[in-house]
């Protein structure tokens, strides 16, 4: 972290150097965070950058990402004109052409595939970064088809749809400035979201307790925990009903709130009766003695918040499950919607929830087809085709190839990464076949290398951005520098594009300007103050919610209620899903007997986009899989070596590094490696019935030495 001012500061900014400071903010992470930066502009380029001691989020501070910021925009890999395919599809031979031949050819293109096929055969796919979605599906909505498809239906989706199914909202958060105890799910912010640490930090010092439930051992288990659950990959919702046994028979559970906000807890309590601590020991490896602690802890010291990590949680076979059998503890301890424990949130804008409402629901949704056909995965997944108005990408390889049930035929992407996916080389093939490709970007990725027509995408230094903060706020950036070579900002793009096919969309074709007066416009704010103000907004009227407001109104389910018992998931009974949150676990195989975790985040990578970032990348060299001494010992493996991890997909090489941090019998691997990609190895089959979300957590694997 960079809390200290540099030394130049005394001189900088300066008229004699030239140099101006400029506020950014850094779009190398997630939407949750999305850092202030002060950016050193001499001579039209960005000479240094700072965190913006200013910004209501990182208050000054930085991360090893955002500190390279100047050498991700400026990689020589930016993509520098619109490009168009010329040689062999793969073949990543292309010519520049002009923004009007490519908006040309893609609005020539896609309308002849839409009177040939139909608007649903045209797939409108965004990869990790959000900050363009809502236009993104606004055109899709437009254009007649209901795939619009992201990377959220990998990554957090399934949580949303667990929240929705469960309480009628999208979201809920830990109000961990009142908690009496903590309960870290898969929480170790000091690697994937440093900013969440503090919180907790303080309340424990304070006294608040805490229990972290990781495979690992990690710098939140050993700074924040009082007890640290350890149990195997992928049997969260065993060791989540074995806490319920206890807290039940403990006399623990608050009956007075569940008799009037909970449903179905009868026949949660009677199914959570096979989970007794011997039981729960068998099946995650954490021992009897410690559960009974962690129970007891949590018994005595409510209310309870709880972190429930959304990738690391859902990225099972039985990953919706297990987060529903945690969400449940919430509900019988009476801490759901109660200060102190669990908190409903709405977003404000791009899953941001800020305490406050844009129209963005209404931009998205005014164009929204009404007889289109359903979108990718609806029928093979039918909760997620109930509650989610997305594709569910999971499924995409699967209809391109089988045209079941109707055929797909073109893609219009941004930021799109094949290697996002379980069985990474079969997307990659299945995306191939399709009749047209599109993909925007900042760099010449793969993906990019096989599409017909590449278009540059601008950094977040070059652009103008709306962005929604946490505890009110609202900001709309100015660009700091001018967009670099040809590219132009994604938001624009998408506008030009509805301009080009003349959909028939007055307020894209005006432009992203206009759609940010629309979007802000029920909003004591207006687009000319949120642009001279270089720091977030706080506007007057955000007032805190009042814990207990929805329960008290009735929540959006069919009971009313808070559903340990699912009324939605009743009905698809049928197609094997239950009602209950009912324990699977993770699926073994005797030929290879490690389990696969991919991955945990490593503090220097963030998916694909750094790997090819010097400074980040000289942290981690090489791709490396972790695993425990004893297991390396047994199989003959020393520190460095080199190592094959196979499935039945395939093998791929890395570095063996030997930790006393994990657990035996798991092998650990970061994903996103072109050289050493881990989703060649996984299965595209071992999807989460419920969610359609892959095993990317415990997958079974084997481990041997390479030679
Ligand atoms: N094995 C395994 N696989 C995983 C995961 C895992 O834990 N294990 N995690 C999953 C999860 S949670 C996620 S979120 C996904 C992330 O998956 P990806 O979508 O693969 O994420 P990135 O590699 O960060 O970004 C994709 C592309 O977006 C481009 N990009 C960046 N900024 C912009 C922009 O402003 N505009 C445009 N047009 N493009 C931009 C980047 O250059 C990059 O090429 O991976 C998933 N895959
Ligand atoms: N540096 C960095 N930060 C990132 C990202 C990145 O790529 N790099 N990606 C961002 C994105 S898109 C996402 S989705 C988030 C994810 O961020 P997190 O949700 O924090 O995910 P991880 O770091 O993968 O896992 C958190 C902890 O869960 C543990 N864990 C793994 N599997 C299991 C399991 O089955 N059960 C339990 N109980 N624990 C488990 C891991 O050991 C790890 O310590 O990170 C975001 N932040
Ligand atoms: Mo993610």
């Amino acid at each position: 972290m960079n809390t200290s001012k540099s030394l130049l500061e005394a001189k900088i900014p300066g008229k004699e150097t030239g140099i101006e400071v400029r506020q950014t903010i850094c779009d190398i992470c997630c939407p949750s965070f999305h850092c202030g930066i002060d950016a050193y502009v001499q001579q039209g380029r960005v000479v240094k950058i700072e965190g913006t001691a200013q910004h209501p989020l990182n208050h000054g501070l930085l991360c090893t990402k955002g500190l390279a910021n100047r050498q991700y925009i400026y990689h020589e890999d930016r993509i520098k004109t619109p490009l168009r395919r010329v040689g062999a599809r793969g073949s990543g031979r292309f010519e520049p052409i002009s923004w009007e031949q490519a908006y040309h050819e893609i609005a020539t293109r896609l309308l002849d595939i839409r009177a040939a096929h139909g608007a649903e055969s045209v797939v409108f796919f965004s990869g990790y970064s959000k900050w363009y979605r809502p236009w993104l599906h606004r055109l899709a909505n437009r254009f007649g088809s209901l795939n619009y498809a992201t990377e959220s239906s990998i990554c957090m989706t399934s949580t949303f749809l667990n929240w929705l199914v469960t309480t009628g909202n999208i979201m809920s958060t830990p109000d961990t400035a009142h908690a009496g105890v903590y309960l870290g799910w898969a929480f170790n912010p000091y690697h994937s979201r440093y900013l969440a640490a503090s919180g907790v930090e303080k309340r424990k010092a304070e006294g608040m307790k805490v229990v972290i439930v990781d495979p690992r051992i990690t710098p939140a288990s050993q700074r924040l925990a009082d007890i640290h659950l350890r149990p195997r990959a992928g049997t969260d919702g065993a060791l989540a009903l074995g806490l319920a046994y206890l807290l039940i028979q403990n006399g623990r559970v608050d009956l007075d709130y569940i008799h009037q906000y909970v449903y179905g807890y009868e026949q949660y309590r009677e199914y959570v009766q096979s989970f007794d601590p011997q039981t729960v020991e068998r099946l995650t490896g954490v021992p009897a003695a410690q559960l009974e602690a962690a129970a007891t802890l949590i018994g005595e010291n409510l209310p309870l918040a709880i972190n429930e990590s959304a990738a690391p949680i859902a990225h099972h076979c039985n990953g919706f499950q297990n987060y529903r059998a945690i969400m449940a503890l919430s509900a019988i301890t009476g801490c759901f919607d109660r200060q102190g424990g669990q908190l409903p949130t709405q977003f404000s804008y791009n899953y941001q929830a800020a305490g406050f409402a844009t129209r963005e629901h209404a931009f998205i949704m005014e164009p929204r087809p009404q007889n289109a056909r359903p979108a990718v995965g609806s029928s093979r997944f039918p909760l997620w085709g109930e509650f989610i108005d997305e594709a569910q990408v999971n499924d995409l390889a699967r209809q391109i190839r089988t045209s079941d049930p109707y055929p797909l035929k073109a893609m219009l992407g941004f930021g799109v990464n094949y290697r996002i996916a379980p069985d990474s080389e079969g997307l990659k093939q299945a995306l191939m076949q399709l009749d047209f490709l599109v993909n925007t970007d900042l760099f010449l990725t793969d993906t990019c290398k096989f599409c017909d027509i590449v278009l540059p995408a601008c950094s977040s230094f070059e652009r103008s951005e709306l962005k929604a903060y946490g505890g009110g706020y609202l900001t709309c950036t100015n660009p700091v520098i001018a967009p670099l070579y040809q590219s132009r900002p994604d938001v624009q793009i998408l506008c030009d594009l509805a301009r080009e096919m003349q959909l028939g969309d007055p307020l894209l074709e005006a432009g992203p300007e206009a759609c940010y007066r629309y979007l802000i416009a029920d909003l004591p704010v207006t687009l000319e103050q949120l642009r001279e103000n270089p720091y977030p907004i706080k506007l007057p009227h955000v007032q805190p919610y009042q814990p207990g407001t929805l329960r008290k109104q009735g929540l959006h389910t069919t009971s009313g209620k808070f559903e340990l018992y699912s009324l939605a998931i009743e009905k698809y009974q049928q197609q094997g899903l239950h009602p209950l949150p009912t324990y699977q676990p993770p699926p073994e195989h005797p030929d290879y007997p490690f389990r696969l975790c991919s991955a945990p985040r490593l503090t220097n990578a963030l998916h694909s986009r750094l790997h090819r970032v010097s400074w980040n990348r000289s942290l981690r060299p090489e791709p490396m899989a972790d695993l425990a001494p004893a297991d390396a010992q047994r199989i003959g493996v020393r520190q460095g070596d080199e190592i094959e991890l196979f499935t039945p997909q395939g093998s791929i090489t890395v570095k063996a590094n030997l930790s006393a941090k994990v657990d035996e019998g798991t092998v650990y691997m970061f994903h996103g490696y072109a050289e050493a990609d881990i989703n060649q190895l996984m299965s595209a089959e071992q999807l989460d019935p419920y969610s359609g979300f892959p095993n990317f957590r415990s997958t079974y694997a084997g481990v041997r030495r390479k030679g």
